[in-house]
């Protein structure tokens, strides 16, 4: 029986999966062609982001209707074969729930620019801005002349920050929750969840960018537990996933709680900030590996303990791709892929894989802006102009940071355009599809695809890696993150190279070797970690 415990969810963005009408723009019957390949990967749940009617200037995270099936992706009974071929495969469906704004596309919206009181008030409506942020840069707050007042967007100014202190909205969400649960969705994803709570008053931020007054807010947790009591609560089989942006742990350890008045378990992104120069985004910067065994550490052991669940992750459609991250893309390409994952896949939580992913694709290495796609890219192209900084050392950061780096087609064999479509796709495919691509994996024995099957298989397989104790080792290593899972007298023990010179560890030659990302003939007390070499000893399994 599927559990957060023993499932990997696989992510999709559908207009980069697969294209199936020659349109160049992925869509629902091309997920529905790929069901098979994703049953032979193992996957439990399938996340897909927002499939709605949107204008599209946050790719779909800027939704018009949430009842509806975009017309760009398919129809409502191209959506009901999809959900019924999955579950044929016993592979469930998650839906990404955007509740923190709507597009100022939605009726309800364009309602309040109507000046119905009763829409104006399902938004934030000030008389006054204040000195907020947006995510995409530029101030938080739109000024509508018609109605003399500003609206707030902690996102594009086509994203409007729905008001939930109000109780006909959150009703209304409920409501949205409910309509796919009757079509027989098994999940949902819920979209920067810990900001929909607001203070009752605005004031500038003098410190920082505004998220301090927003984030994990006044109301959040009344709120969360609102929302499972009228929508999804009831069905205890269900899969939820809160986004958690710039969140704490113990918050989080209330999200996730095993009691279950919330969510199934949280997404945290602080371990994907650990390259981030004095915490900024837009700027060049080295992997902090002391930070991030501190991250993993600090959050695996004060989760298990508070009776939290986590998201474990590297990818997503907003984050480059890991391997040009934190591995190797060219000397140590499968050995740094597999080692990225087989020390998220070990730790405890549910662990989530991102298109692509399972095969190593890489950053698209895009090196002009005319070629990038993503808001959120192209504004601060200009917004790094005007600090003064040359076409060149923008392009450098640009390449490095994009979201667009995981929104290109995936590449399913060596054919045009990938195999992703028979026609120019809507952004490019990376000019390495020819060498990294799924044909040429699954016919490859040592794949990086054919090792995510292990640790999906070896998951299912295993309740030491379902539910086993966490515990660090090697806290203090330069080098090497290390940890222990155990369960009554079962364990495994995880060493992992995260760079390319070799390293000696002392490790318990009696054990018995689970897997590994080389060949590994025998042990010995002192033993050389070659480059991004992952170990996996075991004991009594
Ligand atoms: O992302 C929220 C979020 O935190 C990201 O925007 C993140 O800050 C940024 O990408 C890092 O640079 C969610 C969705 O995943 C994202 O695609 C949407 O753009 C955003 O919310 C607004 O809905
Ligand atoms: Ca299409």
């Amino acid at each position: 029986m599927r559990s957060i415990h023993n499932s990997v969810v696989y992510q999709i963005y559908p207009v980069s999966f697969k294209d199936s009408n020659h349109d160049g723009i992925g869509d629902l019957q091309g997920i529905i062609s790929k069901l098979d390949y994703l049953e032979t990967l193992g996957v439990d749940m399938i996340w897909l982001t927002p499939i709605f009617p949107s204008p599209l200037y946050d790719n779909g995270y800027d939704v018009a209707d949430y009842c509806k099936i975009s017309e760009r992706f398919g129809t409502m009974d191209d959506f009901k074969e999809l959900v019924h071929k999955a579950k044929e495969k016993h592979i469930g469906i998650m839906l990404d729930m955007v509740f923190n704004h709507t597009s100022t596309d939605h009726t309800w919206f364009q309602k309040a620019l109507n000046k119905e009181k009763k829409y104006m008030d399902y938004y934030i409506f000030t008389k006054e801005k204040v000195n907020w942020e947006s995510k995409f840069g530029g101030n938080a707050f739109e000024y509508v002349d018609d109605l003399g007042m500003y609206y707030l967007h902690l996102f594009d100014k086509h994203q409007a920050d729905l008001n939930w202190d109000n109780p006909e909205v959150r009703q209304e969400l409920y409501k949205i929750v409910r309509f796919w649960l009757d079509i027989g969705v098994d999940g949902f994803r819920f979209d920067v969840v810990n900001l929909i709570s607001k203070p009752k008053t605005f004031e500038d931020d003098f410190e920082g960018d505004g998220r301090r007054f927003y984030t994990d807010g006044p109301n959040i947790h009344s709120y969360l537990q609102e929302l499972n009591q009228e929508s999804f609560g009831q069905n205890p089989n269900l899969m939820t996933v809160g986004e958690m942006s710039s969140t704490s742990i113990e918050n989080c350890i209330n999200y996730s709680h095993k009691s279950g008045k919330e969510l199934s378990m949280v997404f945290n992104f602080h371990h994907l900030k650990v390259d981030y120069p004095n915490n900024q985004k837009w700027a060049l910067g080295k992997l902090d590996f002391f930070a991030l065994k501190k991250l993993f550490n600090d959050w695996q052991t004060q989760m298990q303990e508070g009776g939290g669940w986590q998201a474990l992750f590297w990818c997503n459609h907003d984050q480059p791709r890991i391997v040009s991250r934190f591995g190797n893309e060219h000397q140590y390409h499968k050995e740094s892929a597999k080692m990225l994952a087989t020390v998220i896949h070990l730790q405890r939580g549910t662990p989530y894989i991102y298109q692509g992913e399972e095969i190593g694709m890489t950053n698209a290495h895009f090196d002009t802006m005319d070629k990038y796609r993503d808001i959120e890219s192209l504004n601060h192209y200009q917004i790094l102009k005007d600090r003064g900084l040359s076409h060149n050392e923008v392009m450098q950061i640009i390449m490095e940071r994009s979201r667009d780096n995981s929104r290109t087609p995936v590449q399913w064999d060596d054919q045009d355009f990938a195999g992703f479509s028979d026609v120019q796709p809507w952004i490019d495919v990376i000019d390495n599809y020819k060498t990294i691509n799924v044909q040429q994996s699954m016919e490859d024995p040592n794949s990086i695809f054919a090792y995510y099957q292990k640790l999906i298989m070896l998951r299912k397989k295993h309740e030491v890696i379902q539910t086993g104790w966490y515990s660090p080792l090697l806290q203090e290593h330069p080098r090497v993150y290390a940890f222990l899972r155990e369960l009554e007298n079962k364990a495994i023990y995880v060493y992992a190279n995260f760079f390319e010179e070799e390293i000696s560890i002392e490790i318990d030659a009696t054990l018995h070797v689970l897997l590994s990302n080389y060949s590994t003939s025998s042990l010995t007390p002192s033993y050389t970690l070659r480059p991004y070499e992952v170990l996996v000893l075991s004991k009594n399994l």
